[in-house]
């Protein structure tokens, strides 16, 4: 099957065939449970084959009633009513044993439909969402780079839904079609094997149509998923960043553009249905030409005295309906396919992206470590080829603070972001406590380092839980330990309810400075030996801003911190002081070694003094003083 036309790069990673085998696969893993789908829809085909037998020998009775000379009745599994019973007798308990029949068949029909739906929403789907969800969650930032968050949302629910459709719409269907036509065909052979070859030959012409339409369907459906993802990114970065948007006042703009993405995903929702329109009466079309062959030709071989009318060309008649409704269902399975497909390919495009960052064999865990880490001649970049940190070599003694200074772009966040390890340099290596980082065991590592981002992501959760997110077992005594450590007590227990305040989106919502004194409590919970603060007081005024450097001045007690700043009140305390600039290292000292020496340390010194003389004239004796 040729590979569809969209820009989705990673397209052509699966093979129809691949994709196939896989799902197979999925079946199989849920094998019982599909074993028990199919005995049930077998035992449903008996029962429905059973009626229409039951149904011919009435009406054979009746007849032989009517014009004894017809030829008595041949009674199914050998039985035979009593000699005693009337032929009135003989269709009461017939009809009765229809009734019985219909009766079981919708006890069976129910079970068959609990038993589906407890293997697929049960089971095969909370077991792939699961499975998706853990992956993602171990995944390297690089693919969240990649991917949109809608497009990762829209995988974890609709793809995951359509990939077990390949379940229940594509296998046990299929299994259970092909089944069906093969004792209908049996049943009918049994009866006039001409006329079944007769009846049967549109099959061929269906079968045609269905493959033509089926290849036709699959683009339409990847492209529908990717309008869509588009769709839901528009919609959750509107609400997002409604701010911005109301700020700026781009509602209009922003409508229109939802409209447009709406508009879009529309029409290709009714290409779809176009296509699925004409695919599905055509097939109804062809099979219904089968039931005209069976009058022409049947009446045909009556007139010519070589099938009689009776109870054997009903069940004919019967069988035959039945069979091309099987047949029809064929759209409908395809049409399965390829939605099924579609979302698989999604589903396990996640599941397969290797996982950049992991593990090695037998990688230590580290005990609790000193907070010693050395840069060796680091080289790293997000794209291969284009470099970021160009060969940065700088070593953290234990309890020392690194304040790390540079220009917007100069890598600050790059650099800090190799220190937990979320991604791997190009070149050079990184140690803790003397191991590379590659050789120790992740998590072990993670906890012991604490974060405290530019602006804090909280969760909606109580005060109290988001301390100890990173170790939900926390008592309430380290809670608060961590709290007062992070300056953060006094102002939590204003709030309504203390530490059960809840926050977020419902709850109470904190100002910057509360917010970021919070993140230091969560990143000091855990005691950690390694702090990395990335510009805690970018976003907050200057009395947030001392209040947070008092709280992170009892915070960096005992750890090796490395803090990125670019205001000298918190560079002026570290103990180093790297100058980043382009992603080199071109700066290392002291406060007062550097802002002695040309160089962009000195000049944003020179412009935050200028700042505050033209601000507020001081002194010119004191202004040096805010920076010694
Ligand atoms: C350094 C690029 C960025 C810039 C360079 C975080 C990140 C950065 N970059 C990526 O391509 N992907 C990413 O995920 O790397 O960026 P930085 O390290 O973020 O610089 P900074 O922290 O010094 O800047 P700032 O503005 O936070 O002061 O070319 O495009
Ligand atoms: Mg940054």
């Amino acid at each position: 099957m040729s590979e569809t036309g969209s820009e989705n790069p990673n397209d052509g990673r699966y093979s129809t065939g691949e994709l196939t085998r896989r799902l197979l696969g999925l079946a199989w893993q849920f094998r019982a449970d599909c074993l028990l789908s199919l005995a049930l829809s077998v035992l449903l085909l008996a029962l429905a084959l059973v009626g229409l037998q039951l149904l011919g020998v009435v009406i054979d009775v009746i007849r032989h009633a009517l014009d004894p000379a017809l030829g008595a009745p041949a009674f199914p599994f050998g039985w035979k009513p009593p000699a005693r019973w009337k032929p009135l007798d003989v269709v009461t308990f017939l009809s009765l044993a229809i009734v019985a029949q219909a009766l079981l068949r919708a006890v069976l029909t129910y079970s068959y439909n609990m038993a589906t739906a407890r293997l697929t929403q049960g089971k095969i789907v909370p077991d792939l969402r699961d499975k998706l969800y853990a992956k993602l969650q171990r995944l390297s930032f690089r693919f969240f780079e990649v991917n949109g968050s809608s497009s990762i949302f829209n995988r974890l629910t609709g793809d995951v839904q359509n990939t077990r459709l390949f379940v229940d719409g594509v296998v046990l269907q299929g299994i259970n079609m092909i089944i069906t036509l093969g004792a209908y065909f049996v049943f009918m052979w049994r009866i006039h094997p001409a006329l079944t070859v007769a009846c049967l030959s549109v099959s061929v012409p269906l079968a045609w149509v269905t493959h033509y339409y089926s290849n036709r369907l699959r683009p339409g459906y990847l492209r529908n998923r990717e309008l869509y993802d588009g769709l839901v990114q528009l919609f959750s970065e509107s609400v997002l960043g409604i701010q911005t948007v109301k700020g700026f006042a781009a509602e209009r703009g922003c409508i229109e553009r939802f409209e447009q993405g709406n508009n879009e995903v529309s029409a290709q929702q009714r290409r779809i249905f176009w296509d699925l329109s004409i695919f599905t009466p055509a097939t109804q079309l062809l099979s219904q030409l089968s039931l005209a062959i069976l009058f022409a030709y049947g009446g045909w071989l009556y007139v010519q005295g070589r099938i009689p009318l009776g109870g054997g060309l009903v069940v004919f008649a019967g069988l035959l309906q039945q069979f091309t409704g099987q047949v029809a269902n064929l759209s409908t399975i395809a049409n399965s396919v390829q939605q099924s497909l579609t979302a698989a390919r999604r589903v396990f495009e996640v599941l397969d992206t290797p996982l950049e960052v992991q593990n090695k064999p037998g990688a230590l865990a580290p005990g609790r470590l000193t907070g010693s880490i050395v840069f060796d001649h680091v080289t790293f970049g997000y794209k291969t080829g284009a470099p970021v940190l160009h060969s940065v070599s700088f070593e953290a003694k234990p309890g020392q603070v690194v304040g790390i200074f540079g220009m917007t772009g100069a890598g600050k966040t790059s650099l800090l972001s190799l220190i937990p390890r979320f991604y791997d340099p190009q070149q050079g290596r990184i140690l803790a406590d003397q191991s590379d980082l590659r050789d120790l065991d992740l998590d072990a590592y993670r906890r012991q380092i604490g974060i405290v981002y530019q602006e804090s992501f909280l969760f909606s959760n109580t005060v109290a839980a988001n301390i100890a997110f990173g170790n939900p077992h926390a008592t309430q005594e380290q809670i608060e330990r961590a709290a007062k450590a992070a300056s953060a007590h006094e102002f939590i227990l204003a709030l309504s309810k203390g530490y059960q305040t809840v926050l977020g989106e419902s709850g109470v919502d904190l100002s910057g400075g509360q917010r970021q004194r919070l993140a230091l409590a969560r990143a000091l919970l855990l005691e950690p030996p390694i702090l990395i603060l990335d510009d805690p007081t970018a976003s907050v005024d200057p009395k947030t801003e001392h209040e947070i450097v008092s709280a992170l001045r009892h915070a960096m007690a005992g750890r090796t911190t490395f803090v990125v700043a670019n205001r000298l009140s918190l560079l002026r305390r570290a103990d180093i002081i790297l100058v980043l600039d382009g992603g080199r290292l071109v700066q290392t000292g002291t406060h007062s070694q550097i802002v002695r020496l040309p160089g962009p340390y000195r000049e944003a010194a020179m412009l935050q003094l200028m700042d505050l003389d033209e601000d507020e004239p001081i002194g010119a004796e004191r202004a040096p003083g805010r920076f010694t």
